[in-house]
């Protein structure tokens, strides 16, 4: 059922000789069941990506900007400085250009300039790449996407392309929040700001903002915010925040657990911070480009985005462009001044969630992986505050381990001996960078309260206190902190840390990692103290 299949039209065979083929012979590993061909005249919204014209110096320019120790630090690039470096290499446009102009096809230039989109009929994407788009279904969602197991680009376009969407890659974005648990512990704003010594005074910066991004038609609700903020945060005056629709996503209705958790926990915790709930209507990899590109087209990109949503990172094995994409999207934002935060994931060492680990090794998460984030995971517990059971933590199996994290990722390696050899990467990128509680968050979900946990709530915490940290830096005249990894890495920031020493994340049959002194794959570096982080940023 899993081979290849071609349809090979004579008006490209020329081309297709030399061409590369490409194919995913384990879409149906991932959840996902073909339905059969698809219907010929279907609309296979096609994104073409296009590589960097000088992606090496766009990384150095970032290092640069975002390392305490240089005379350049926090000089963040505006947008047509940052495309000085991201923007296409003409000749890669041109190529692009005239191959679909050769097959009648003309293509919109995406946002950010790095991909064209063009809408096509089924039977025509088909002819275009030597494709066989078929009608799958994720099993559990009854998601319907179209997938091809195998596509062909002609050789003048090979390296003119840094990616192809929808092809061979079949993903389904992974949710963070746990169900609503009973428990009589409740985790609210206040519990949190006494916790990380969060201040309550509201922030005053016009620019200043943070982006929570919202997928899976999750729904953030104003008046459900200002109920729970009546009753935990009567302090603030008028707690709200702005919508913004990208790919048709939801604006209105009433509130869904994930959104509400991370909108309640930016806007009832970063207060008066200037919130967007960025609802985003497709909910897979074309989504979280799509964000990208509209953030990236943005001339003032937000300076901190929350996300708590993901990915299991062995979904991307076959589609490495895709992963390299999204996240040279976050290198791109994060040149701008952006702190790009992810939530690690909920399953332990088994990955976004609790599940069966693939050749029975640890899974890790996407983006959590990427270098370019900065990846939260979860504790709970006040005395002492523990690394939470269910924090996703571990090592990419497609980044390699970055230079700002070496030191910091080999001890804890050099401690933890032949334990688990095999069972991860010891050369990938480390994960998670920080943490934050992650268990039992007071939330008003369509109008009644829960108690929610999850990395998903560690995430939105977090950036609210890099959000309020950057408006004290914004009122000062200094620059916010943007990408925040080098900083928090540097041996110098120890101090804004709660070390978070005991807690382990089992799965895969296994205890999973612990915690232990200093960097670990469960806490990272531990929990950030707002005084001290202020202190430290104020250093600088
Ligand atoms: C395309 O895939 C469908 C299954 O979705 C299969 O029935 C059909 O034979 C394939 N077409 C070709 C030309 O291989
Ligand atoms: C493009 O359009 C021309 C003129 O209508 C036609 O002759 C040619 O076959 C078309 N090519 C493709 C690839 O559709
Ligand atoms: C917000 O949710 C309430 C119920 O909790 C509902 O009555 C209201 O219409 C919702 N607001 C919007 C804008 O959808
Ligand atoms: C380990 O990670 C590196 C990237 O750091 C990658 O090149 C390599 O393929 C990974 N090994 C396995 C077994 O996945
Ligand atoms: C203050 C409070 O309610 N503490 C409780 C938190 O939960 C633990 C475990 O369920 C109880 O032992 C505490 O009494």
């Amino acid at each position: 059922m899993l081979s290849a299949a071609f349809v090979i039209l004579s008006l490209l065979s020329a081309s297709l000789a030399t061409a590369v083929q490409r194919r995913a012979p384990d879409v149906s590993t991932r959840g996902f069941v073909a339905l059969g061909q698809a219907s010929q005249e279907a609309t296979v919204p096609l994104t073409f990506g296009l590589p960097m014209a000088d992606r090496d110096g766009l990384h150095a320019t970032l290092m640069d900007v975002s390392d305490p120790a240089s005379p350049n630090y926090g000089k963040y690039l505006s947008k047509s400085e940052a495309e000085k470096f991201s923007a296409p290499p003409a000749e890669s446009v041109t190529a692009v250009k005239d191959w679909l102009s050769k097959n009648n096809l003309t293509a919109v230039v995406g946002k950010s300039g790095n991909s064209l989109r063009v809408n096509l009929p089924v039977h025509q994407a088909n002819a275009l790449l030597n494709a066989n788009y078929t009608k799958y279904e994720h099993k559990a969602t009854g998601t319907q996407v179209l997938r091809t197991l195998s596509y062909s680009l002609p050789a003048e376009v090979q390296q003119h392309l840094s990616y192809v969407y929808p092809t061979t890659h079949a993903s389904k974005v992974q949710e963070r929040a746990s169900v609503p648990a009973s428990c009589a512990n409740q985790t609210t704003p206040a519990c949190l700001q006494a916790l990380y010594n969060i201040p309550a005074t509201p922030a005053t910066a016009p620019t200043n903002n943070l982006y929570v991004a919202g997928y899976l038609d999750e729904i953030a609700n104003v008046s459900e915010v200002q109920a729970l903020g009546t009753r935990y945060r009567p302090d603030i005056t008028n707690p709200t925040f702005k919508i913004v629709s990208i790919d048709n996503g939801v604006t209105s209705g009433k509130g869904t657990v994930e959104a509400s958790l991370d909108i309640d926990y930016t806007v009832l915790l970063a207060t008066d911070v200037p919130v967007t709930f960025a609802s985003v209507g497709l909910a897979s990899v074309d989504g979280f480009l799509d964000l990208n590109n509209y953030l990236l087209g943005l001339d003032d990109p937000p300076y901190v985005l929350t996300t708590s949503y993901g990915f299991y990172e062995y979904a991307f094995n076959n589609d490495q462009d895709i992963a390299n994409a999204l996240c040279d999207g976050y290198m791109q934002l994060s040149v701008r001044g952006t702190s790009v935060l992810y939530s690690s994931g909920d399953g332990g060492v088994s990955g976004a969630q609790s599940s069966s680990c693939p050749d029975n090794k640890f899974v890790a998460t996407f983006p959590s992986g990427c270098p370019y984030v900065t990846s939260v995971g979860g504790t709970t517990g006040i005395s002492p505050e523990v690394g939470v059971d269910f924090s996703s933590g571990g090592f990419s199996n497609i980044f390699p381990r970055p230079s700002y994290q070496d030191s910091a990722v080999q001890s804890y390696l050099t401690n933890l001996g032949s334990t688990y050899s095999g069972l991860y990467n010891t050369s990938g990128r480390g994960f998670p960078d920080v943490a934050a509680q992650g268990t039992n968050f007071v939330v008003n979900v369509a109008g009644q309260l829960f108690l929610v946990g999850g990395t998903s709530a560690s995430s939105p915490t977090f950036a609210s206190i890099v959000a309020l940290a950057n408006d004290h830096l914004l009122n000062a005249g200094k620059p916010v902190l943007g990408f925040l990894n080098p900083l928090l890495y540097s041996g110098d920031a120890a101090a804004v840390f709660n070390d978070i020493t005991s807690g382990n994340n089992p799965g895969c049959g296994t205890d999973g990692f612990s915690a232990s002194t200093g960097w670990d794959p469960i806490t990272g570096l531990g929990t950030v103290d707002f005084e001290r982080l202020l202190t430290y940023a104020d250093s600088l």
